[in-house]
């Protein structure tokens, strides 16, 4: 890909396609090149064939990269894309419950057929289902998974959101779980995590974007806090769990370089389009986790307000009316949904959003159909729950942390540096309250999201805000910066903070930082 420094690392799109290029070539020779047969079809179509351990490094630092190679195409983008199955009910995803104080999952992570979109398609992903199953825990519990690797290349994997331990086979993105070996992770959820919606996903560096696209990803709801206002508790929750994929009419998934915005599907919990339900008048606690590895969504409801009271795993501490939700890859938000008290079919659409390679098209999602008996209509909170105001507290440290401009196509960096996972960027005390600059010196927007500690949002570009809760990621705007204030707390050991663009984050845009004693 000819690309300057000033362009190539700055194209979403563009940066995908250099990747996949690599991918194709490392998969085709691995397969020996026949493209006609299964086999080679998944080891290009699914996943390169190659781990850390194979892929030549071109010396910036991350594991797993690889550069330089010229384009193979395989031509599955050319065959006709899978035509989906609209209009199905929305589905439930199937849960694992803690029960006693412990919740034991195992994720068996694998290329296998599954149904997206009513159809049967090969990809990899957990236990055989897209979307993985969603957990259900409460503050206190422990959470076990055991996670089989079935892949031909490395994987792991990151609770995004949680404030729990990153050592050890804690929420440790560090950990390499290689092909035909497993892993038991041990999440203890401190008495007072937050409630709400949060996720988990792979985290291997340099191939995190295609193992989240191709589905190895899920739902993670933490009961509690909100489940118990007046005016939330008792309402029917609906989780819409959002993905982008590209898959052939045969039901192979489409090399990320080789899918296009006009044959992609944005899949609500593995649906196309699907319906949900909800009666004249009644009100609806509804999720939306943008679980896409690139892409932003703007979410609009025809007909209706969304009445925002979480995002990220972390509750409003007032009711907030708006038209249109953003939601950079990764975040969560919770809104509720009080529907006219009329029958009809709503449409709930992403909207037209962001400019030159970031510019997403305004598509369907779902639609609602309002039907049924009449609900008579309940008044909607507007107290939720206060959280710590960390303006009113003092700060012990400053640091700016600056997204910047590659200096060779590919690259991204976070203080001109890419990631090295044998690097510690940051040391930051135990305890310690900081405030943190973000910049953003490139022309792509870019979500911050730092593991382990949320974080209070209180400058955009330089004008203060008063957020309505914490956060685990924050779009960065373009050529702008956001102040964030974040305290490092219960968790010593090393984790991660990076921008959420998995691409970019493969890419280098990713640092360590340290808590110590
Ligand atoms: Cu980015």
């Amino acid at each position: 890909m000819a690309a300057s420094p000033e362009s190539a690392p700055r194209s979403p799109k563009s940066l995908s396609a250099s990747f996949d290029r690599r991918r194709l070539l490392i998969g085709a020779a691995a397969t020996g090149l026949g493209g006609a047969s299964l086999i080679p079809l998944l080891g290009d179509g699914v996943f390169a064939q190659a781990t850390p351990e194979t892929s030549p490094e071109a010396g910036h630092g991350g594991h797993g990269m690889a550069m330089s190679t010229p384009a193979t195409p395989t031509g599955l983008g050319d065959l006709p894309p899978l035509v989906p199955v609209a209009g199905e009910p929305l589905r439930e995803v199937p849960t694992v419950v803690s029960k006693d104080g412990l919740l034991e999952v195992t994720l068996d992570a694998g290329v296998r057929e599954t149904t997206v979109a009513g159809k049967t398609v090969t990809v990899a992903n957990f236990n055989g289902a897209f979307p993985g199953p969603t957990w259900v825990a409460k503050p206190g519990d422990t959470i076990r998974v055991h996670l089989e690797n079935h892949l031909d290349q490395w994987t792991n994997l990151h609770t995004h959101g949680f404030h729990v331990s990153p050592l050890d086979n804690g929420d440790n993105v560090f950990v390499h779980i290689d092909p035909d070996t497993s892993f038991d992770y041990e999440y203890v959820l401190p008495e007072t995590h937050p409630d709400g919606v949060y996720w988990y996903h792979p985290h291997p560096h340099g191939i995190t974007e295609q193992q989240n696209t191709s589905g190895m990803v899920g739902t993670i709801l933490i009961e509690g806090g909100l489940d118990k206002v007046p005016g939330i508790e008792g309402l029917k929750r609906q989780h819409l769990f959002l993905q982008i994929n590209q898959f052939a009419e045969n039901g192979m998934q489409v090399p990320i370089a080789e899918q296009t915005a006009a044959k992609q599907m944005r899949l609500v919990n593995g649906q196309y389009q699907p319906v949900i339900s909800i009666q004249p008048g009644e009100t609806q606690r509804w999720s939306v986790s943008n679980a896409s590895s690139n892409d932003f969504f703007n979410i609009s409801l025809g007909g209706h307000t969304l009445y925002q009271i979480a995002k990220d795993g972390n509750a409003f501490a007032e009711i907030q009316a708006t038209e249109q939700i953003v939601l950079a890859p990764a975040e969560r938000v919770e809104f509720l949904v009080q529907a006219l008290t009329t029958p009809g079919t709503w449409e709930l659409r992403t909207l037209q959003w962001g400019v030159a390679d970031q510019a997403e098209p305004d598509v369907l999602l779902a639609t609602m159909e309002i039907a049924g008996d009449p609900v008579a209509v309940q008044p909607l909170p507007t107290q939720l729950i206060p959280f710590i105001d960390l303006r009113d507290m003092p700060i012990d440290n400053e640091r700016i942390i600056v997204f910047s401009p590659a200096p060779a196509p590919w690259y991204q960096l976070i203080n001109d540096t890419p990631f090295d996972p044998d690097v510690v960027n940051e040391t930051v005390k135990l305890g310690a309250l900081e405030k943190w600059t973000i910049q953003n010196t490139t022309t792509d927007i870019h979500p911050f999201h730092i593991h382990i500690n949320d974080f209070q949002v209180i400058s955009i570009n330089g004008e203060p805000v008063d957020a309505p809760g914490w956060y685990d990621t924050v779009s960065v705007p373009a050529q702008g910066e956001i102040q964030i204030l974040h305290r490092f707390l219960d968790f010593t050991g090393r984790y991660v903070f990076h921008c959420h663009i998995l691409m970019h984050e493969d890419a280098g845009m990713m640092a360590v930082v340290e808590v110590v004693e």
